[in-house]
């Protein structure tokens, strides 16, 4: 087992056993992006909702491009020695950073238990984020962060908080660490670690895909799952984000 995973709650990173989707995957996300900003533009000037499907998610059950990174060699190994067989997507969506683009607060990718279970929080057993750089992505292309360690309790930090949050907490400040990666690296981290990533900076645009995996057995919830943080922080996202048809078996 990776030690990194096991101590910081992220893997080291790895790369991609074959490189040669990424120019065609780097494509197709862009031009994906571009019509997710005309649909935006549609609806803005016509004074209407965007009730699109957003053209970012769950690309990987149509494009070979995206499905094939699952099954890429080193990604099906790091997957089985790390977190083990039985894991199903339910979930892709691309992080497209270039000039203008802001920051993703501070959050973590646990999005519900079992069914409608509560959320348990340090469970490592059962969701997990795969993390693809199409791109590389640097200190100052938007940059990834992470919070070392917060997979597990630390002492003094409440996990009773927000879903997304601005400002870093005092207790974990000495936690911020930068996720770098080269194009065509990738980590897998526990899904209750915490990260952001940071507006773009400057330099080329960069491109990252994030994928949200789960054990076989793991049901979606009715509804959705609340937030741990109880009162208005603790709204469940509703059912409609938990796509059965995004579902790919993946070991
Ligand atoms: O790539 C990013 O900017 C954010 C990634 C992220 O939040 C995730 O992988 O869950
Ligand atoms: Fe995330």
């Amino acid at each position: 087992m990776d030690s990194r995973l096991r101590d910081e709650g992220v893997s080291n990173p790895y790369e991609l056993a074959d490189t040669s989707y990424l120019d065609e995957a780097c494509e197709v996300v862009t031009e994906l992006k571009a019509r997710q900003r005309e649909q935006n533009v549609i609806a803005r000037e016509a004074g209407i909702k965007n009730n699109n499907v957003n053209p970012l998610i769950d690309r990987h059950m149509d494009i070979s491009v995206i499905k094939n990174l699952f099954y890429d060699q080193n990604v099906q190994t790091v997957l089985d020695e790390n977190l083990g067989r039985d894991l199903f997507v339910w979930r892709t969506n691309f992080f497209v950073k270039k000039e203008g683009t802001g920051d993703n607060k501070w959050h973590h990718d646990r999005h519900f238990e079992n069914g409608d279970d509560p959320i348990d929080i340090f469970n490592t057993d059962n969701h997990f984020t795969l993390l693809i750089a199409l791109t590389d992505i640097d200190m100052n292309a938007g940059r990834i962060e992470y919070l070392k360690g917060t997979h597990r309790p630390i002492p003094g930090f409440d996990r009773d908080i927000p879903r997304h949050f601005l400002e870093t907490p005092a207790t974990v400040q000495n936690r911020v660490t930068p996720l770098l990666f080269e194009r065509g690296q990738f980590v897998v981290f526990y899904s209750s670690l915490i990260h952001r990533s940071l507006a773009f900076g400057e330099g080329e645009g960069r491109i990252s895909m994030a994928a949200r995996l789960a054990r076989v057995g793991t049901n979606f919830p009715s509804y959705g799952a609340s937030n741990p943080a109880g009162g208005a922080q603790a709204e469940a996202e509703p059912i409609v984000y938990y796509r059965e048809s995004g579902i790919l078996a993946i070991n």
